[in-house]
């Protein structure tokens, strides 16, 4: 049996399939992968490390760079479109569904395409680009889909303050919930999948392997290769704008979703 074939007889045998999505998922939606998000911003940006720019400390020290940088990301999620990777998470949401199974997409992206896409059971375990935070109060807001228009951001809810991406950086705390979701998803799922990740950020990419510790059937799509290649059940090489929908197809074949 190909491991195609594989995966979709593991998916029509799940209940509860957890999906841990990361920057490859939204590729083919023109959106940078986080590793070379920088790429696209030009020289600017061309001797900045994007790990070191998500950071606290980054925004602490320069707010104005920061706050493009995000602005130019914010600005170009609001302008992608789902790719047939996304819809074909969305659909298998529906037909887990419609035979009393669940499906919850435990997602590292910041863009809110899975939800775009029609996902409903959505983890943002990294926060999300679309909405930011003033720096003193907490309070939220969701930017209108137009570049911001100062540099640092003034607060809109206390003159003393900044807004932030409501991100999670690198150094900060996953939200509880967040965590709590995706814990309770690795420990209970019959098949883990992870979909566009290098699986190198913690604590995302240790929801794999707790899955794996526990037996659900893993399974990876991923055009190259990562730390988890080997150690998942099947491994489904490709872009996952390709592959997801055959899955989703040899899936529905073999149990008439
Ligand atoms: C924390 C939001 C502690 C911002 C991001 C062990 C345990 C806990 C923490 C750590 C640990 N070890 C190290 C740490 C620290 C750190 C970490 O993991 N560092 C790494 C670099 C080693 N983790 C943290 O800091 C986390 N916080 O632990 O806090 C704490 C506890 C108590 C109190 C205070 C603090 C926070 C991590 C979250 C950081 N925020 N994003 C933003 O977007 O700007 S991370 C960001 O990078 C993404 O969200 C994502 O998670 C990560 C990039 O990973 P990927 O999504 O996988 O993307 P990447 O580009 O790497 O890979 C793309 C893949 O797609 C590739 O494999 C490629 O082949 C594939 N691909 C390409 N095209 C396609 C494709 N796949 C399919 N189809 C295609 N077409």
């Amino acid at each position: 049996m190909d491991a195609l074939h594989a995966a979709a007889v593991a998916i029509t045998k799940a209940r509860r399939i957890a999906v841990l999505t990361g920057a490859g998922v939204s590729a083919e939606s023109g959106i940078p992968t986080f590793r070379s998000a920088l790429a696209s911003m030009g020289a600017l940006w061309k001797d900045f490390d994007p790990a070191t720019l998500a950071t606290p400390e980054a925004f602490a020290r320069d707010p104005e760079r920061v706050t493009r940088w995000y602005d130019h990301r914010r600005l170009g999620c609001l302008a992608a479109l789902p790719n047939p990777g996304h819809l074909a998470l969305a659909d298998l949401e529906r037909d887990l569904e419609s035979r009393g199974g669940e499906v919850i997409l435990l997602t590292q992206n910041v863009d809110r395409l899975h939800q775009k896409a029609g996902s409903r059971r959505v983890v943002e375990l990294h926060g999300t680009l679309i909405t930011w935070r003033c720096t003193l109060t907490g309070r939220h807001t969701t930017p209108e889909p137009a570049p911001m228009r100062e540099f640092p951001t003034p607060s809109p809810f206390d003159p003393r303050g900044l807004l932030r991406p409501n991100v999670v950086w690198f150094g900060e705390r996953l939200p509880d919930d967040a965590v709590a979701a995706a814990e309770n998803a690795a420990a209970s799922c019959d098949v883990f999948m992870a979909v566009g990740t290098s699986s190198q950020v913690y604590p995302a990419a240790g929801f794999i392997h707790a899955a794996m510790a526990r037996g659900a059937v893993t399974i990876e799509v991923n055009p190259e290769k990562t730390p988890i290649s080997d150690l998942v059940d099947i491994r489904l090489q490709g872009p996952g704008g390709e592959v997801l929908p055959r899955l989703l197809v040899a899936a529905r074949a073999g149990k008439g979703f």
